[in-house]
């Protein structure tokens, strides 16, 4: 009955809220610009957003439309956010409130061009990674450095850092951005790049809704590896418990002691599923099988022999078709995934990696304290850092994203089973996260604001750390009114 009932309340709330007739709608609608009027307009991501009515949704197919828009808001006084995959998780995108200009990139997802000389595309912020990954694939056999997700869009996730299996590889995806083009808070266009509106460059590298709005990116695509080694192992407490402290923590540990001095070519999480139960330790190399050996032996030497191993060589798409889980890259025709969740991130300094004693606390936390019901949890502990990871050979004020010298971000992730969040699940995920860090509390520990968190305390040095300052400057100077404000925007008050 619960479950009917809140399903029931869902679709009541999507359903209720066609756009109103407003007059920022009028205006877009004498600029020709294609605005929503459907009684089912799209909804953010994350489910806990799911009630947020915009001003006025619109699809713009070029950027002057987008200029046109963000006119029209300004005379309307109306602020502006943009979605590109609509992956936020505060639906961001949406500007987590009622009342934005929401722009949706629906229609501007294309790879427009490919240079062969020099390995450059020009791509459109609403292409979803996993129909990018595949035509830059099929169509040019190259790849870059992403996230997972396939639904998630190239916009939001290149503005803020774009992590992935390939990122010690070939770095963020920021920093494989090249040139952007963006609508300003006065409603025009420019272009940035090294060269050009250089201050503007760095800023949109890690922070970018603050800016304005981008229409377009030139990136560095990279040779995609003809095929590449792909791993999983997995650590499961045979008795069906969750593993003990001291196990949990000698095989986390190993990890990371193995990550100090890990080469760059692999790409590697370790995933806490099942309340505990089983670590899983996944990801995927390039190179050869005997090097794959020699790289992943002192790992198992120091974890112990895993329960469950799968070690296979795979083409690129299959590899990264499989990272996620082994559904289609291709997102098009399908049904737009939603979540119910809360998710927070704990960047790690190389220099003070996890203790032994926080890695336990961690543990007798979630064993001690049940998540509430209809929640489960896990973690992620991606190796971000370590080695000659590329993206610790960018220095930490070379990009407004400021977390250079770091081994892990570690993500704590809430999902309830049913479309509403239980009232106890954010109290349950900030225990898990204060479990390690009250075990450490000389260190300062980074957030990463693609795992936006909107109860995060102190988030302006978490996420932006020294870049912060330079930041607002340039967000004050450049959206004196506010156009693109919205929650943990740069300007924004602190949580
Ligand atoms: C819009 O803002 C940019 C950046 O401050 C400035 O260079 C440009 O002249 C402005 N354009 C207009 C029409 O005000
Ligand atoms: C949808 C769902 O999983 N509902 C469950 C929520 O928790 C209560 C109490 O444990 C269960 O009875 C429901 O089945």
């Amino acid at each position: 009955m619960f479950k009917y009932y809140t399903l029931f309340l869902l679709l009541a709330t999507a359903l209720a809220n066609p756009l109103p007739p407003s007059p920022i709608a009028s205006c877009l609608t004498d600029h020709g610009l294609n605005v929503e009027t459907s009684q089912d307009a799209p909804t953010p991501f994350n489910n806990r957003y799911i009630g947020i009515t915009p001003a006025a949704i619109v699809y713009p197919a070029q950027t002057s439309d987008v200029a046109k828009a963000v006119q029209c808001a300004v005379q309307h006084d109306v602020r502006v956010s943009a979605v590109s995959g609509g992956h936020s998780y505060s639906a961001s995108g949406y500007g987590s409130q009622d009342g934005h200009l929401v722009i949706i990139f629906r229609d501007m997802a294309q790879v427009l061009n490919y240079n062969s000389d020099d390995g450059v595309v020009t791509v459109q912020p609403g292409a979803r990674l996993g129909d990018f990954a595949l035509e830059l694939y099929d169509k040019y056999h190259r790849a870059m450095a992403h996230g997972i997700c396939p639904y998630v869009g190239l916009g939001g996730h290149a503005g803020f850092g774009g992590w992935g299996l390939s990122s010690r590889n070939w770095g963020l995806l920021i920093d494989q951005i090249v040139g952007a083009d963006l609508v300003l808070a006065n409603g025009t266009s420019t272009h940035v790049s090294r060269t050009q509106n250089a201050d503007l460059f760095w800023a949109i590298r890690g922070a970018s809704s603050s800016f304005g709005v981008i229409t377009q990116f030139t990136m560095q695509t990279h040779q995609a590896p003809a095929s590449v080694i792909r791993f999983a192992y997995n650590f499961i407490n045979p008795s069906g418990q969750a593993l003990d402290p001291e196990t949990f923590a000698s095989i986390m540990h190993a990890y990371q002691v193995w990550g100090l001095t890990a080469p760059k070519e692999i790409g590697i999480v370790a995933n806490v599923w099942q309340e505990g139960k089983t670590i899983e330790m996944t990801g995927y190399y390039t190179g050869t099988q005997a090097d794959f050996d020699r790289v992943i032996a002192p790992l198992l030497s120091g974890t112990g022999q895993p329960s469950t191993a799968y070690v296979q060589e795979r083409d690129w798409i299959a590899a990264l078709t499989e990272a996620d889980g082994g559904s289609s890259l291709s997102t098009k025709g399908t049904v737009e995934p939603h979540d119910t969740f809360y998710a927070k991130s704990l960047v790690v300094p190389s220099s003070s990696p996890l203790t032994v004693d926080a890695l336990k606390a961690l543990v007798h936390r979630y064993a001690s304290t049940p998540p509430p019901n209809n929640m489960t949890w896990f973690i992620q502990f991606e190796l971000w850092g370590g080695g000659n990871s590329v993206i610790s050979s960018v220095d930490a004020g070379a990009t407004a994203y400021p977390h250079r010298q770091h081994h892990w971000t570690v993500q704590f992730y809430g999902r309830a089973a049913t479309a509403s969040w239980p009232s106890q699940g954010t109290a349950f995920m900030n225990g898990l996260v204060n479990a390690v860090t009250d075990n450490m509390q000389g260190t300062r520990f980074g957030a990463y604001a693609n795992y936006l968190d909107p109860e995060l305390l102190g988030w302006r040095e978490k996420y932006y750390a020294g870049n912060y300052a330079r930041l607002a400057r340039i967000q004050e100077e450049m959206d004196p009114r506010g156009v693109f404000m919205k929650a943990d925007n740069i300007g924004a008050p602190e949580t």
